[in-house]
């Protein structure tokens, strides 16, 4: 080996080892979140439930997690925080408060969202003045990327996938809202779901995070009232059905991608 290859190499090395550990992206521990709370949500191996049982038992009824159905390995490793800045530092990303109804965006430099706005969120912060980065993506300038994501084989009938792809710090999330069908999945770090049926609209404040309505209105829900929840990890997808509520909260600074069946 040449000189002049081996600081490439120490690099490659260094950064290769950080993708097993986060892709370059976690936080020191005292900067996460530790509850993980539980999971009241099926919980089941990819290649246990055939597509027919998906559909049957899942699809158009209650929400799913399924384990090990797409290996994402390569996906994975192209999202490491060395990687992504490598290509992208110098495009445009889209940000969103995080809202429920009426939402401001805001458009920075890939590099500047990372450096400056890529924070644990504050315990006493709006959601309507917090920026999230999940959605708008420019799907021109980040095809390349995309291309490599293997989505969740599983499709409903008469729909196709469009993805919605975000990173996010530690106390971040998405408040109570409601779409169409999808998945979700965290490519690095953990995500805390809360859902409802749509028959059953949860109370919450639209310009209040999930982590104050976590830490705020959670711990006083009477039994009756109580979320379906669970968190996600690497490997892991989440299935939503049609129309249920549902709130994020990021344990730790994440990568994910949704894909919306519509
Ligand atoms: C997406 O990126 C392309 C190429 O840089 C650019 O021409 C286009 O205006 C962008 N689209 C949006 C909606 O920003
Ligand atoms: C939520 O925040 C937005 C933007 O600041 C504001 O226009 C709206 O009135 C707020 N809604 C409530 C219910 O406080
Ligand atoms: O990943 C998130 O934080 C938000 C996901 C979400 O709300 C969705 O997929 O609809």
């Amino acid at each position: 080996m040449g000189n002049k290859a081996a600081p490439f190499v120490v690099l490659c090395l260094i950064y290769g080892l950080r993708a097993e550990d986060g892709g370059g992206w976690s936080l020191p521990s005292d900067l996460r979140l530790e509850d993980e709370g539980f999971c009241n949500i099926d919980v089941l191996d990819g290649s246990s439930l055939s597509h027919q049982d998906f559909i049957d038992r899942y699809a158009f009824s209650r929400p799913v997690v399924l384990r090990g159905l797409t290996d994402n390995t390569k996906f994975r490793f192209l999202c490491s925080k060395w990687s992504l800045l490598a290509e992208y530092s110098s495009r445009t990303v889209r940000l969103s408060t995080a809202n429920t109804y009426s939402y401001r965006k805001v458009d920075v430099p890939f590099q500047e969202f990372v450096d400056e706005l890529l924070k644990p969120q504050a315990a006493d912060a709006l959601g309507s003045e917090t920026l999230y980065f999940f959605g708008d993506n420019n799907f021109t300038e980040w095809q390349e990327l995309f291309d490599q994501y293997e989505p969740p084989p599983y499709v409903l009938p008469h729909t196709s996938g469009a993805y919605s792809f975000g990173i996010a710090g530690p106390g971040t999330g998405v408040p109570f809202h409601w779409h169409g069908p999808g998945y979700s999945e965290v490519i690095y770090g953990r995500k805390r779901w809360f859902l409802f049926p749509p028959d059953h609209e949860p109370h919450f404040h639209p310009n209040r995070t999930t982590l104050s309505w976590v830490t705020e209105t959670y711990p006083n829900l009477p039994e009756d009232e109580a979320p379906l929840e669970c968190t996600i990890r690497p490997g892991e997808v989440l299935y939503f059905p049609d129309r249920w509520w549902h709130a994020t909260l990021n344990l730790d600074l994440s990568v994910f991608i949704s894909t919306f069946l519509g």
